[in-house]
């Protein structure tokens, strides 16, 4: 297996749960910016006109939850059971909501709307509080089963960045809290947040968290 390359902007942004999953397994990539020459070069090769994409050999896959699917079927971090993929999916595509919610808020209305978002984001946050606490994911870290999956790493960026943008929204939720704990101690995790280009890099393109 040739080392896969993530194509994707100098941003956190929607790469950053892609790394963490490669990261944290011991997974070799490459990361190449897409920044320079963006609508020359690279945009017209994207299948939708943008990144994140993953190339895994010959192999040209965009979409953020299409790449983080492919990459827990390849490396068993997509349940144990077909009824743990279909829950792991639930939980993921709840995770896309709210971040859509968030990107809309950083990249349309920042000064507008977050106020609004911070008082609306306890709402958010509670389904997976409910969803993880029936889990006991506050002591396994897995927010579907006993086995890590790809929405770990998806879930974790998204506790991560709406604590950028409201420090205390963990505060009422026991069981995210230490499952965010968890995730942070994770060797694999912890490093990647130690090294320079995790701390040097903007979450967001416009530079607004
Ligand atoms: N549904 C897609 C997915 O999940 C959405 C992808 C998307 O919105 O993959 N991609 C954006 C980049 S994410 C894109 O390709 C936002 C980060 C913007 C960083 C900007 C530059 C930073 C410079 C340091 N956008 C480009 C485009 O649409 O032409």
């Amino acid at each position: 297996m040739g080392k896969y390359q993530l194509i994707y902007f100098n941003v956190k942004g929607r790469g950053e749960a892609i790394r963490l999953l490669f990261k944290d397994n011991g997974i070799a990539y490459e990361e190449i910016n897409c920044g320079e020459n963006w609508l020359k070069e690279w945009k017209p090769q994207m299948q939708f006109g943008q990144v994140p994409a993953l190339k895994d050999n010959d192999f040209l896959l965009v979409q953020t939850n299409a790449i983080l699917r492919h990459l827990g079927r390849k490396h068993g971090l997509y349940g144990n059971n077909e009824q743990e993929a279909s829950l792991i999916d639930m939980i993921n595509d709840g995770i896309e909501d709210l971040r859509v919610k968030y990107l809309t808020l950083i990249y349309k209305n920042y000064e507008n709307g977050k106020d609004i978002y911070i008082a609306e984001l306890p709402a958010q946050l509670q389904p997976f509080e409910k969803l993880l606490s029936e889990n006991g994911a506050e002591k396994t870290g897995c927010c579907v089963g006993n086995k890590r999956s790809f929405a770990d790493y998806n879930l974790f960026d998204l506790l991560d960045i709406n604590q950028v943008l409201a420090p205390k929204c963990l505060d009422d939720f026991p069981t995210l809290t230490a499952y965010y704990q968890l995730q942070l101690a994770r060797p694999g995790i912890a490093d990647h947040r130690e090294s320079e280009s995790f701390k040097q890099m903007n979450i967001n393109g416009n530079g607004k968290q």
